[in-house]
């Protein structure tokens, strides 16, 4: 492997957000999670829990309060083991 590819490859992975929406969660693509989105992974998500976890109250979930919801336990980790 050339140095450069091997730059190029770093480049790629260093670009990928730290800590990424779960898979299958972003139906749209926009890189949030509106409540609709959530609720096809979680159904057990209220209006309520979501409002909680929106703490910028914009409506969708971005990457940072999704882990702080894992954290602060609103939501079951995605990577966690069942
Ligand atoms: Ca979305
Ligand atoms: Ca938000």
């Amino acid at each position: 492997m050339s140095r450069v590819s091997v730059v190029a490859l770093l480049a790629s992975f260093l670009a990928l957000p730290a800590a990424a929406l779960p898979v299958g969660l972003d139906t749209d693509g926009d890189g949030l999670a509106s409540l609709t989105e959530l609720q096809t992974k979680y159904p057990d998500i209220t209006s309520e829990s979501f409002a909680k976890i929106d703490t910028d109250a914009d409506g969708f979930l971005n990457d940072e309060e999704m882990v702080a919801a894992v954290e602060a336990e609103l939501l079951p980790d995605p990577k966690g083991d069942e």
